[in-house]
């Protein structure tokens, strides 16, 4: 399976950390391209530092759910806390986002593929659209488009 990931952290180094989720992916799969980390402004949440953020492309034997399981602990690995206090679209060290699993599209209730905010996300649409101009969301369209038509939510 192709799957493509969002990687963002605004705690901590969050370019080693980002190389260092990369590497582990690197180490479960096989990565096929990490974009150039971009430094974006925080989206949602409270006032918070910016992010860091790229996107990577990998090819996988995982299924989805694994694959989700994987991120999540290779969060965990690099401090990422979640228990009853922790805050929605708050500050963290590490956030990995399964965007894209081939043409799958999945709702259950641990993970809905494509992810559901990735259409209107820059800080998700730009470095991906740098390793693959002509990426596409199932059932919402090319990522280029979406870029072009910049109504991002803020
Ligand atoms: N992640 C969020 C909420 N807002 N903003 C930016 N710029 N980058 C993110 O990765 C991000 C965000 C929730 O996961
Ligand atoms: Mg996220
Ligand atoms: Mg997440």
């Amino acid at each position: 399976m192709r799957a493509v990931l969002s990687l963002g952290s605004n705690l901590g180094n969050s370019s080693e950390i980002l190389s260092s989720a990369a590497e582990a992916l690197n180490e479960v799969s096989e990565v096929i391209a990490l974009s150039s980390f971009y430094q974006t402004r925080p989206v949602g949440g409270p006032p918070q530092p910016d992010f860091l953020n790229a996107v990577i492309v990998i090819e996988t034997s995982l299924e989805p759910e694994e694959l989700l399981l994987v991120a999540q602990a290779i969060e965990g690995a690099h401090g990422r806390e979640r228990n009853e206090n922790t805050i929605k679209w708050g500050p963290r060290f590490l956030d990995i986002d399964l965007i894209k699993c081939d043409e799958l599209i999945i709702n259950s209730t641990d993970l809905t593929i494509p992810h559901p905010r990735a259409h209107e996300r820059e800080f998700v649409l730009q470095p991906w659209m740098e390793i693959d101009p002509t990426a596409s969301l199932p059932g919402i369209g090319p990522i280029s488009a979406l870029l072009e038509s910049r109504q991002f939510s803020e």
